[in-house]
């Protein structure tokens, strides 16, 4: 079943009925001020940091679901009748129904007895507030007298604090109504001046600050006291919850349209929020600033864009995939609808990967959140697990810490970040700036921090010479290590010879000849430790447990192949070429699935304490033979390495959302963007999505699809274009814009051939190397495969 289609001309996403298998959320804000807001209204907002800055409250699995969120109620006054344009939380009869998630902002319409109704939430201009632009419309012949309501269920700040200690909260808490604005504050925190509030563009008719006393006793969200009497009871909160809740009259002649703005937002100082948000209160205004919001998003897009024989591949490129990227660039794992915003703050090796996915298009922010994790990393090279963007302190994660407290990949991912930012920009200057550590007040230069995360690994070997897997590796769930030292990870073996390649291709165009030697001796000895301990026969093994004994091997019961060993024997230049196509023939034939490629065969069965985390979840999901998203590029982008397209490009193709829209009951999660997993074949669920919008899956797909099927990369001094396309396509068509200056490319492929350059034009001359031009200058590029 659809429950929705692809707008392409208006980039949105359009949901045509609300009950949606789950709530299909977007997201708005920049990074900052922001929030979530699902297609009928759901959601919730914070400022900065959803743990330590929330601003609305979210009951997460919670029955009804969906709670609450930003909310309109339109009363009729003739009648009482009332409704939401987004459906939500009265769930009345809607005429129509329907909700557009744009970029940055969702619009919610619905009609009903005549009135066309409209809201619009966005964050205007990176701002610490929220527009809510509401728009009605008198369909009727007849006069209308209408009521609407505004509804923000206000969360204490400190969002675990909200939940575990209600009594302190609830006695601090205070909300008041001060000329068409509703502030929530603790009643003394800090001496700050701090808080959230609603404001209202309108005249007043009646406020809530009281929840109690807008909802009323035994009611809920779907029949407010309030609303059901047409008017609030002007009530202030000296303790409790807060709301947000205004009544604003509006009488409608017959075809009249009608624009109103309320205001959600955080305030540093709550006496500046009237001078702050005083221009926004204004329709024209607010509309304008929805205009510059698009215009941002389209100078963010406008980096790269495709045009392959492929529609839905052309829709995530250009649009759904860099959107999300953007999506996972600002909020890491931290929070969605399944990332609670609690507890779990950025990951230091998800922003390292995610900021790969936004490379081509914000570089200085890039840069930006490099530095930042940067920060997080030991003087020995290791680095935290997670950290909190407001505070910038770290946390460790979940895995259990028995030997030893550090994961044995984080630190190794930020190399290729690195790497990747100097190749977008040239910025060589970048590796001499000076980065403190987290610990000791040691400061470093961005080379030195690279340089240490390879030795830390380097010098935290066990007994068959690979990287110890420390309390986990990329797979957060393999949990090895129990207590005696001697569990290693294949993964990062393999992930640490990959990042050896980069710093000896660095070294290399640095002239740093004593590193390349160095780093070309450790990568040698790596490579020749897992071929010699971990090659199985059909594949590479993934790990050696406390015990010795290996996992991912024809020797064992469960978990006999897994995929990250396979992909990254290749991604690590670890495999032979034999070996390559052996162990990328054993995932086709033993992990692959019409909807992905499941992380192990065959999942394990029960809990097993020397392997943790991954036998606690059922066959096929998750970690445990489910389809892993995330690591589903690494074996697109392996098998292109190996020449073979057409592969490849069936993987791409098969976990692609959009090519699902159409079957979206299974998939249950949006399919405008990738979820982090799909039940694999070992479950009973095979084929259904959860988790979405946050994985590195974003990311990988995005460095797959364009870098890697189309070809299109960057390097230190020039720009690549070697493709590896279906075979069966005639070409594509792509530009980039790269330092500054725009490369329209046009790939022919007259031999119908996956893989190969035979001839490269420049502005009209044969070529072998795609120069760096000047910031402004447009270029042709002609690529002839064959
Ligand atoms: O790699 C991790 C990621 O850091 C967080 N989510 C789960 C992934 C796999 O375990």
């Amino acid at each position: 079943m659809r429950y929705g289609y692809f707008d392409k001309k208006e980039r949105e996403y359009v949901i045509t009925r609300p009950d949606t298998p789950t709530p299909w959320i977007n997201y708005i804000g920049m990074g900052k001020y922001g929030g979530i807001v699902s297609n009928t209204g759901g959601g919730y907002s914070f400022d900065r940091d959803p743990q330590n800055r929330r601003i609305t409250r979210y009951r997460y699995n919670n029955i009804p679901m969906d709670r609450p969120g930003r909310y309109i109620y339109i009363r009729d006054a003739a009648d009482g009748e009332y409704w939401n344009p987004g459906w939500q939380p009265v769930q009345g009869k809607l005429d129509s129904y329907c909700c557009r998630h744009g970029l940055g902002y969702t619009v919610l319409q619905g009609e009903n007895k005549g009135v066309a109704s409209e809201v619009t939430y966005f964050v205007p201009d990176d701002k610490n507030f929220e527009i809510w632009l509401v728009k009605l419309k008198n369909l009727t012949g007849a006069p209308r007298r209408l009521q609407v309501f505004s509804y923000a269920e206000f969360c204490f700040w400190d969002a675990i604090k909200d939940q575990q200690n209600i009594d302190w909260c609830q006695q601090i808490n205070q909300c008041k109504y001060e000329d068409k604005i509703i502030v929530y504050y603790p009643h003394e925190f800090e001496q700050s001046m701090e808080g959230a509030f609603v404001a209202s563009g309108e005249e007043v008719a009646s406020y809530d600050a009281s929840l109690e006393a807008f909802i009323g006793k035994y009611r809920s969200e779907s029949n407010p006291i309030a609303v059901e009497l047409g008017a609030c009871s002007n009530s202030t909160s000296y303790r409790m919850n807060g709301v947000g809740a205004f009544c604003v009259n509006v009488e409608l002649q017959q075809n009249e349209e009608r624009e109103m703005v309320f205001i959600l937002g955080s305030a540093q100082d709550r006496s500046k929020i009237r001078e702050e948000i005083r221009e926004y209160l204004r329709p024209e205004f607010a509309r304008e600033s929805l205009r510059r919001l698009k215009e941002y998003w389209s100078s963010y897009l406008d980096k790269l864009y495709v045009e392959t024989p492929d529609e839905d591949m052309n829709l995530f490129v250009n649009l759904w995939n860099q959107y999300q990227c953007k999506v996972t660039f600002n909020w890491s794992r931290f929070v969605s609808l399944y990332q609670t915003g609690l507890g779990r703050g950025m990951g230091f090796r998800d922003s390292a990967q995610d900021i790969m996915g936004v490379m081509h298009s914000i570089p200085d922010e890039a840069k930006g959140l490099i530095t930042n994790i940067l920060k997080c990393q030991y003087t020995d090279g290791r680095a935290y697990h997670l950290y909190f963007p407001l505070t910038g302190s770290g946390g460790e994660g979940d895995a259990p810490i028995k030997k030893f407290d550090w994961y044995s990949d984080d630190h190794l991912w930020i190399i290729m970040s690195v790497d990747d930012y100097i190749k977008e920009t040239g910025d060589f200057d970048f590796l001499d700036m000076e980065v403190p550590y987290n610990d000791k007040q040691t400061v470093g230069t961005v080379w030195e921090h690279m340089c240490r995360a390879i030795e830390f690994t380097g010098a935290n070997l066990g007994p068959n010479k690979l990287a110890l897997a420390g309390r986990a590796d990329w797979n957060d769930t393999l949990n090895l290590d129990m207590g005696n030292g001697v569990a290693e990870s294949v993964f990062t073996s393999m992930l640490y010879c990959n990042v050896l390649n980069t710093m000896i291709e660095l070294c290399s165009y640095l002239g740093r000849d004593e590193d390349s030697i160095k780093y070309t001796h450790m990568f040698s000895d790596m490579k020749e430790a897992i071929n010699s301990s971990c090659w199985d026969g059909e594949w590479y093994k993934r790990a050696f447990d406390d015990m010795g004994m290996p996992l991912g091997s024809e020797t064992c019961e469960y978990g006999k192949i897994y995929i990250n060993s396979q992909s990254w024997a290749v991604l690590g230049k670890v495999a032979t070429e034999e070996y390559a196509k052996k162990c990328l023939e054993a995932v086709e034939k033993y992990l692959n699935s019409e909807y992905g490629i499941a992380t192990v065969y065959p999942a394990y069965r029960q809990f097993d304490k020397s392997k943790g985390g991954i036998t606690t979840y059922p066959p096929g999901t998750k970690e445990n033979g489910g389809i892993f998203l995330h690591t589903n590029p690494w074996v697109m982008i392996a098998n292109i390495m190996i020449g073979n397209g057409d592969r490849a490009f069936k993987y791409y193709k098969q976990i692609l959302p959009a090519a699902r829209n159409d079957a979206a009951e299974l998939l249950e999660v949006e399919p405008y963007v990738y979820p982090q997993n799909i039940l694999g074949r070992e479950h009973p669920q095979f084929g259904t999505g959860r988790n979405s919008w946050l994985s590195g899956t974003a990311a990988w797909n995005m460095l797959a699809s364009s870098r890697y099927i189309l070809g299109i990369r960057q390097g230190y001094d020039c720009l690549t274009v070697d493709p590896c396309i279906p075979s069966e396509w005639e070409g594509f068509k792509a530009k980039r814009v790269f330092r500054g200056a725009v490369y329209n490319i046009e790939v022919k492929n007259p031999d119908r051939v996956s893989k190969g350059v035979r001839k490269l034009v420049v502005d009209g001359s044969e070529t072998d190397k795609i120069p760096v031009f000047g910031k402004g200058t447009t270029h042709s590029v002609t690529v002839i495969m064959g």
